[in-house]
């Protein structure tokens, strides 16, 4: 009827009802649309939203909204999408949602409120699929960022760097890298188990991101604990060295998981490009090597790149070659000095020392091989070794020197912490039939402070055998007086340098004086270590220390002179 009329109003409405109906159809024909009603079930869907999600319009309808939640956003998702909308506003996002046949799909999302008298009667989505593009953005986030820590990887440091150098052309763009590691981080996770060593590296993440936004630079994630700090400025400026100071004023504070403390000691190699390399892969070869001279640093383990350190890695290359052939071919030897029993003016024990000459590399100090071994991963090997030769020691003294004998070991905390420790000690025990009272073990403070209750059961094994312990170097670990009461620690051997300079040093004397009585305090044996002269034991003489050792009594000596020393005494 209306259709007749030929009034104004009515052509324009005519008019209307057509644009409306041109503007459903096209909208039909290309978007997915739905209408849902005010409680979030569906009243109407077209065919695109079908096609999409998988569902017959007769399975959506009167279906709630979420029967599509896929699960990837967090849960109060859809219920803020809800206060939105109540409120009369759009809203307009990406959504994710899970399709019947449980595949996910994106969607560009709007939610239109329709209100009647304010209220909400209706809402209108119109979506477009973003499933495609979605897809290529995960799969840069995957290529290109850290999963744990959410940092940009090691991919995105070389893109981000060839950029920056492509850019710059002809002159390169002058910039520092920094490699940033932590000490024995590898060791002590493997004690702590994967999950508490994934909570570490965000903490770390966290401490050095957080650096980051005070200084410019990125920080990217590489393997395990490593990361990779770019500063995009000239290094003239020096400003990596106030990074380093706040890097290890952060970690001084050791990291809490789990009720365990971890500390954390940085190892810092740096570089300048393109100062010290030219090409990427040079640049980066060069800053490991920085970086591995900076581990071996003793105080602050931080380096900057110079080119003798080429040299230097050739060196310790072919000592480390040197030093496993020498373990093999049984090259090492034991020294041994006399730890003196003051009071009856006799050898109570003897600690074995390794000692390594080799025709190349002459006399190699023990402080340079044994770290190497701890760095390169064989310490076992070398603890092994002379943990052997000392235990074959204590049994033929014991037996043929006509007096009671205990040989000393030391014991590196590296080769201590090892899963195998005590399987290797049981077999020492086995093949050379020594009586275990004949052997002590030197252990440093730090690897008997840790308060774990596997450490605890290592200890109690090991005296459970009867092998004694002692704590060497003591004074310079960590260690608290009150729990040296509750291990089972037979000897306290007090460092040497307490002992150095005691002349001049009135603080170490009254220091020495308060341990040697924790030998009747704690039920200890202390033992004053290098005591090189006799003014020097004369200075400690008024505190009546029971045991002592030093150059002044007797140097290590090779077995066979012990022998000729032991009988003379
Ligand atoms: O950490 P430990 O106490 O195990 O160190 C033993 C080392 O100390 C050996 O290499 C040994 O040669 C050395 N040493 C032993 N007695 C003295 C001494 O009186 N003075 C100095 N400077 N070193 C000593
Ligand atoms: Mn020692």
């Amino acid at each position: 009827m209306r259709t007749r009329q030929t009034d104004w109003l009515a052509i324009i409405q005519a008019e209307h009802i057509q644009q409306i109906e041109h503007i459903e159809k096209a909208l039909n024909a290309s978007v997915i649309l739905a209408k849902l009603n005010a409680d979030g079930t569906f009243a109407q869907v077209n065919d695109f939203f079908c096609e999409i999600s998988k569902y017959s319009s007769s399975e959506l309808i009167g279906a709630p909204y979420t029967l599509l939640r896929s699960g990837f956003h967090p849960s109060n998702f859809f219920t803020k999408i809800r206060q939105t909308l109540n409120q009369g506003e759009l809203w307009a996002g990406d959504i994710c949602h899970r399709a019947k046949d449980g595949t996910l799909y994106w969607t560009k999302t709007t939610f239109v409120p329709i209100l009647k008298d304010h209220l909400l009667k209706h809402i209108m989505t119109v979506q477009t699929d973003i499933t495609d593009m979605k897809n290529i953005d995960m799969l840069k986030q995957i290529a290109y960022y850290d999963d744990l820590t959410g940092l940009a990887n090691f991919r995105k440091f070389k893109m981000d760097f060839s950029a920056l150098q492509h850019a710059s052309k002809p002159i390169p763009h002058v910039c520092s890298l920094m490699l940033f590691s932590l000490k024995d981080y590898k060791l002590t996770m493997k004690r702590f188990g994967l999950s508490n060593a994934q909570t570490f590296l965000q903490e770390v993440a966290k401490r050095l991101r957080e650096i980051s936004e005070k200084f410019d630079y990125t920080v990217f994630k590489l393997e395990e604990e490593q990361f990779l700090i770019f500063l995009p400025h000239t290094h003239q400026s020096n400003e990596y060295e106030h990074i380093i100071h706040e890097i290890y004023r952060s970690f001084r504070q050791p990291i809490l998981i789990q009720g365990h403390y971890f500390k954390a000691e940085p190892i810092i190699g740096i570089i300048h490009f393109p100062e010290h390399a030219q090409t990427f892969d040079l640049l980066l070869d060069r800053l490991a090597l920085t970086s591995s001279y900076a581990e071996k640093q003793s105080d602050r383990k931080v380096a900057i790149y110079h080119a003798q350190m080429e040299e230097e890695h050739k060196y310790f290359l072919l000592l480390e070659s040197a030093l496993r052939r020498a373990l093999e071919r049984d090259d090492l030897e034991l020294h041994y000095q006399p730890k003196i029993d003051l009071y009856h003016h006799q050898v109570e024990g003897v600690e074995a020392l390794s000692r390594w000459y080799d025709s190349t590399f002459k006399q190699v100090p023990p402080n340079v091989f044994i770290p190497l071994a701890e760095r390169r991963g064989f310490i076992n090997d070398l603890g092994e070794w002379s943990l052997r030769v000392a235990a074959e020691r204590a049994k033929f003294w014991n037996a043929n020197l006509d007096r009671n004998l205990i040989v000393a070991v030391n014991i590196s905390p590296t080769h201590f912490i090892q899963p195998n420790f005590l399987d290797q000690l049981f077999q020492v025990l086995e093949k050379t039939k020594v009586n275990p009272k004949h052997l002590q073990l030197e252990i440093t403070e730090d690897v008997v402070m840790e308060k774990s209750v596997e450490m605890h059961t290592t200890l109690k094994t090991i005296t459970d055998m009867g092998i004694s312990l002692a704590i060497d170097d003591f004074g310079t670990g960590y260690s608290s007086f009150g729990m040296l009461n509750t291990f089972p620690i037979d000897s306290l051997k007090i460092d040497r340098s307490f002992v150095t300079n005691i002349q001049n040093d009135a603080k170490k004397a009254a220091i020495l004086e308060v341990m040697i009585k924790l030998d009747h305090a704690l039920k200890l044996d202390v033992v004053i270590e290098g005591i090189e002269n006799e003014e020097e034991l004369a200075i400690l003489q008024p505190f009546a220390p029971k045991f002592a050792q030093g150059y002044y009594f007797c140097k290590p000596l090779p077995a066979n002179e012990f022998e000729r020393f032991i009988q003379k005494k």
